[in-house]
Parts: structure tokens; sequence; C-alpha cells
């Protein structure tokens, strides 16, 4: 499973000059990202020049910050499409069931091509065509449309830029290489603007978002001498801000990026337990076997838990034990 960069380029090649006739929706993943997004218009874009009937549908909206991204091109929510007979391709989706069930019903025929960097991806498509070392799908589609000559214009070379942006953390995370920036300033060239995503994509924050940042920061604990650091949120956090679950996103950053802090904790009470986010720096501490001991799973450096039943106020010193107790039995070895 998984191909190369220059198969990607010529599979994607062949795909997009075989459907011309043909009627395509490309669908990306619910809760969709910057590389989700960016790839679904991008390829979409590519569709259109190629004279293929092209759309874009999606389970949930753009979220407003990527909405000036959808130019030249319908994209639709689940609840906007009515199934007339496409066939599915779908963008930055590591399994069928990212695109929702209820979306991918429309699709009976299953999914045509899948087009993905994630490493668990399954092949689940009649065409897969997964690049698993790529930094983002918008990454694999800017090799292709770049070595193989299809559609790049202003437009599109942005929505590639925003996927590869959002995917390398700003170009931090070691996916960011050489090859990254190449394909960058190549886009750059053909109108990507970095200033101009910068601003749309990072600094349209609301307030409200502010203030949720605030009330994180001020629930803000040390534990273990500092190598331990948690956070909480409360569904009262949210209701007194007006923002939802979306705008938790990179909260958790801030405690993991403190000096001496090994693991960041943010803690959540919803309807039905405590959820939380753990962060790291130090595959030896291995946070997916953390998050196992409080039911939950994930990767070495990021993982998540959902504790039922608990209560923040009643447990969140239990769930503090255990992580001070892993901490401990993994940092000594
Ligand atoms: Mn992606």
């Amino acid at each position: 499973m998984g191909i190369s960069m220059p198969a990607a380029g010529e599979a994607i090649r062949d795909l997009v000059k075989g459907l011309q006739g043909r009627k395509i929706a490309v669908l990306g993943h619910m809760r969709p990202d910057g590389d989700c997004v960016g790839s679904q218009i991008a390829l979409c874009r590519m569709l259109l020049a190629a004279g293929v009937d092209a759309l874009c549908v999606n389970r949930d909206r753009v979220p407003p910050n990527l909405t000036p991204y959808v130019e030249g091109v319908t994209f639709l929510t689940n609840e906007e499409y009515t199934a007339d007979g496409r066939e599915a391709i779908t963008v930055d989706c590591a399994d069928a069931s990212r695109v929702g069930t209820e979306l991918l019903g429309k699709f009976p025929g299953g999914v045509l091509a899948n087009i993905d960097h994630h490493a668990s991806n399954p092949d689940y498509a009649k065409i897969n065509i997964v690049v698993r070392e790529a930094a983002a799908t918008c990454h694999i589609l800017a090799d292709a449309a770049l070595s193989q000559g299809l559609t790049c214009d202003a437009i599109t070379a942005k929505c590639l830029h925003l996927g590869i942006l959002t995917d390398t953390g700003r170009f931090c995370y070691s996916s960011a290489t050489s090859g990254v920036f190449e394909i960058i300033a190549e886009l750059v060239r053909r109108g990507a603007n970095p200033a101009e995503a910068n601003f749309r994509v990072f600094e349209q924050e609301s307030r409200g978002k502010l203030e949720l940042t605030r009330r994180f920061l001020n629930s803000i604990r040390f534990h273990e001498d500092g190598k331990i650091c948690s956070g909480e949120l409360t569904p009262a956090d949210y209701v007194t801000t007006g923002t939802t679950k979306e705008d938790k996103e990179g909260l958790v950053e801030f405690p993991r990026s403190v000096e001496g802090v090994e693991i960041a904790v943010l803690m959540e009470e919803g309807k039905d337990g405590v959820r939380g986010s753990l962060r790291g720096r130090d595959p030896k501490l291995r946070l997916d076997l953390l998050a196992g001991k409080l039911n939950g799973g994930g990767h070495v450096l990021a993982a998540g838990f959902n504790m039922l039943g608990y209560k923040l106020e009643a447990d969140r010193e239990k769930i503090l034990a255990v992580v001070a107790a892993h901490y401990r039995e993994y940092s000594a070895r």
C-alpha cells in the first residue's frame, strides 16, 4: 500500500484526463481543515479545467476563515447536496467513514478514487493514490499539477499552499522538507501569497476565542516539579464566551510550549464525562499508552482520552494521579 510521489502525479494526471464527460463530486472529511478544503477546491478546479463536470461536497460547511478560498467552484454541504448520479473522489480522508455516513450513502457505487497522505489509509477506493510520506494531500496535488502540467492558476496555487501551510504547522513540523519548500516556491510564483494566507487563516480569531483562551490559561496548574502542566475547560466556559468545541483548537499548545514541561494535559467536562488531550515532546513517554489507561488512545506524542461518568471537580485529581504515575514510570526508563 502507498505509492511514490512521482507515481501519484502520473496517476492523478491519468485520473483527471480519464474523467472527461463524467460527473464527479470531490468529497472531504467531516469538520474540514485547511488541507481538506484546499485539496477539495484545488482538485475540483483541475477537473473543471479538464472539462469534467465537478463540484465539492462536505458534510459540514467550510469554516468561516477558509471561505475566501472557495472560488470558481460549487461547494455544498451534505444537506444542500441531492444525489445526482455523480461518482465520488475523496481527498484527505484516512478512511471512507471520515466522509460521514449520510453523505457517503449518496454514492452507492462506492468511492472511485482516494487521494490521501495518512499512514493508516486502508486503500478503500477503486483507485488509491496514497502517498504516506507527503506532508499534506495538497502536497500530493501540487506535485501532480506542477510535474504533469495540470491546471495550477493563482486561485488553485493559493488553495494548495493553504493545505501545506496548515498540515505542516506553518512549516514547523518535520514534514516541512526541502522538497516541500521547493513546491511552495513555485506556488508562490504562481500567485500563492503567504502574508495573505497568514492573515486569512490565523488572524481572524473571534473575541470569544480570546476570552476562552484567557479562561483556559487561568486554569493552568503545574505538577511533578513542572514536568506536567494541565488546564481545563468547562461547558460554562463555552457558553459564557459564545464559543464552540472548534475554538479549543490549539489551546493545549500553551502548556506544551513551556520550558521543562514533558506532558501537557487539557481536560474538558462534557455531557458524559471528562475528555482530555495529551501532548508531549519525548516519544519515550508513550502518551498512547497513557491514554490507554484513561479509556483513550492515539499517537506517541499526541493522544486523547474519555473518562465516562467523571466530573472535573470530583475526579480531576484521579486523572492527574494516573498521568503522574505514568510519567514517573516512563521517564525512569
Ligand atoms: Mn491532511
